[in-house]
């Protein structure tokens, strides 16, 4: 096993017995050789669609199992097994490509243990130069978080063909010997197709659910049964509000869900009751004392406790081993009445501490209909800077810098932030400029997208460029999903996003040479040193 995708990896170097997530050794094994039939896949199906004779469904299939492999969304053997299976059939149904043929279109296992034995040979460090090996992996996480982008609009009935076909064009070069150019041309083409996958989202969720609204959302509890919605899934919630409705079991949202409060279609629910708990990494506690049941959507799932392992449900491409599974019928249904039985006989939810009201909604339409106040406080001084905080929260102690920053931040500064990195300093109560929150919440990881909207269209307004908008970047990553938008933000000429609390572990200093050049790319420092470069007196 080999394993450096995410920021938490060990050492910062690479997980290797068994991964900081929970992930073991064969999991990760079997990941590996999922993601190596993916782009044998995709090196028989992208010629073989250009005559015609490909599979158009082949992209459906990689781009959820790539989901699949995405850090903390599934745990199970058994799933990777049946993926791998899939993979190999789907790709022998697919005419070969001319000429000799790479290992990962023709390998076939007799049996189990051959799987078990070539998942060990097929990973990360295949690719033997550094610099090499960086741009195919940072080009494959690029790929990661379109697809799980992608998987959420594609439920939502918003396709666009042009994106699973870049998804096996990507995958595919990776088993190619192309250029440093090349590579980091179709890395960064990788970030042009995430701004339309993220553009896509946010067209299916806006068309689905509504614009959102500027929304305060509570964080107490009420004295009924519950059941607790984790995860960025927002068709699940509605179909679990649907389900709920006069069951008397209420439902919460937790983590990445909280941005759903915001969205026209989830108001005035009377069971809707708020977010509970904080981010991702606290859910051994929050799980354990809310007490009912808790479905979880999509990342990022933590090894669940024995204590409360009976109470998580998972669904989609979401797994553990032991952990109750919903399906989606044919027609996308999913029934959660095993959650609302399971929920009647619970005991409601206990206070989690820090119950402060929460604001969210504050996407590109919400915000740009402030687009005068807003303009006139920067015109006349009430707001000196905005600082672009999106992406992810984690465990790691480093991580008390960004709940440090946002609290060193002069009272004219304002956050605009998205993903939940925002955990950090929602809830500090830093009050607003003229009516305006000094934490604008564009919403989930995705909608950081929105930001971009927000920037773009400050822009103009002032008639500048967007690097020369009184705007700082101060991004903390976590998972592959946040690669992506780091490469969608690079990808709209976005300069000097700092991020942290670590570099990639995958960029090697080559690679870092060239993002530092050409972009001004770099590591968070201290609160005191990057203040000053990210609010100039
Ligand atoms: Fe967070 Fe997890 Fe949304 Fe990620 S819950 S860390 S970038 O999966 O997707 O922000
Ligand atoms: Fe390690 Fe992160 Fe990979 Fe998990 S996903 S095995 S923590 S690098």
């Amino acid at each position: 096993m080999f394993c450096y995708q995410c920021e938490e990896t060990l050492n910062g170097k690479g997980c290797t017995k068994k991964g900081i997530c929970g992930k073991d050794e064969e999991t990760a094994n079997l990941i590996d050789l999922l993601i190596y039939l993916c782009k044998g896949i995709s090196v028989r199906n992208v010629p073989a669609m250009e005559n015609g004779a490909g599979n158009p469904d082949a992209g459906k299939f990689i781009m959820d199992s790539l989901f699949t492999t995405l850090t903390n969304v599934n745990f199970d053997k058994d799933r990777y097994y049946q993926l791998i299976s899939e993979a190999i059939a789907i790709r022998d149904k697919i005419p070969k490509a001319a000429g000799s043929e790479h290992d990962a279109c023709t390998w076939k296992p007799k049996d189990k243990s051959e799987v078990e034995e070539k998942a060990k040979l097929v990973g990360v460090l295949l690719t033997e130069n550094e610099d090499v090996r960086s741009l195919r992996e940072l080009l494959v996480y690029g790929l990661k978080g379109v697809s799980a982008y992608y998987h959420h609009a594609a439920i939502l009935g918003f396709t666009d063909d042009e994106i699973p076909a870049f998804v096996q064009k990507g995958l595919a070069s990776t088993l190619k010997d192309l250029s440093v150019d090349e590579m980091t041309g179709l890395v960064l083409e990788c970030g042009g197709v995430g701004v339309k996958t993220l553009e896509l989202l946010d067209r299916a969720h806006t068309t689905t659910f509504g614009k959102p609204e500027i929304t305060t959302v509570k964080t107490t509890v009420r004295d009924r049964p519950g059941i607790l919605i984790t995860g960025h899934d927002l068709l699940d919630l509605k179909m679990l509000l649907e389900q709920t409705k006069g069951t008397g079991v209420d439902v919460y949202t937790h983590g990445e869900m909280l941005p759903a409060h915001g969205y026209p279609a989830f108001k005035g629910i009377e069971n809707l009751v708020g977010n509970y708990g904080r981010s991702w990494w606290h859910q051994k506690e929050e799980f354990e004392s809310f007490n009912g049941p808790v479905l979880i959507t999509t990342n990022c799932i933590v090894p669940p406790k024995d204590s409360y392992k009976d109470r998580v449900y998972t669904t989609s491409v979401v797994g553990y081993p032991g952990l109750k599974h919903i399906k989606a019928d044919e027609k996308g249904h999913k029934d959660f009445s095993a959650l609302i039985e399971q929920a009647k006989k619970c005991s409601p939810p206990e206070a989690v501490g820090n119950e402060s009201d929460l604001i969210t909604g504050c996407a590109h339409d919400a915000v740009l209909a402030l687009a005068g106040p807003v303009t006139d406080a920067i015109k006349n001084g009430a707001i000196r800077r905005f600082i672009v905080m999106a992406g992810c929260d984690g465990r790691h102690r480093e991580r008390e810098y960004y709940t440090e920053f946002a609290k060193a931040l002069p009272a004219d500064t304002v956050i605009l932030t998205a993903g939940c990195a925002k955990y950090r300093y929602n809830s500090l109560g830093l009050g607003d400029i003229g009516g305006i929150p000094r934490v604008l919440d564009a919403g989930q990881c995705n909608d950081s997208y929105s930001l971009v909207v927000i920037a773009k269209a400050l822009a103009e307004a002032f008639g500048v460029d967007i690097n020369e908008l009184p705007v700082s970047y101060n991004i903390a990553w976590y998972e592959q999903k946040a690669v992506l938008v780091l490469l969608a933000l690079l990808n709209l000429g976005i300069k000097n996003i700092t991020i942290g609390p670590v570099l990639p572990a995958f960029v090697s200093p080559a690679v870092l040479d060239v993002l530092v050049k050409n972009f001004g790319l770099g590591k968070n420092s201290t609160v005191e040193e990057d203040l000053k470069k990210m609010v100039p007196q």
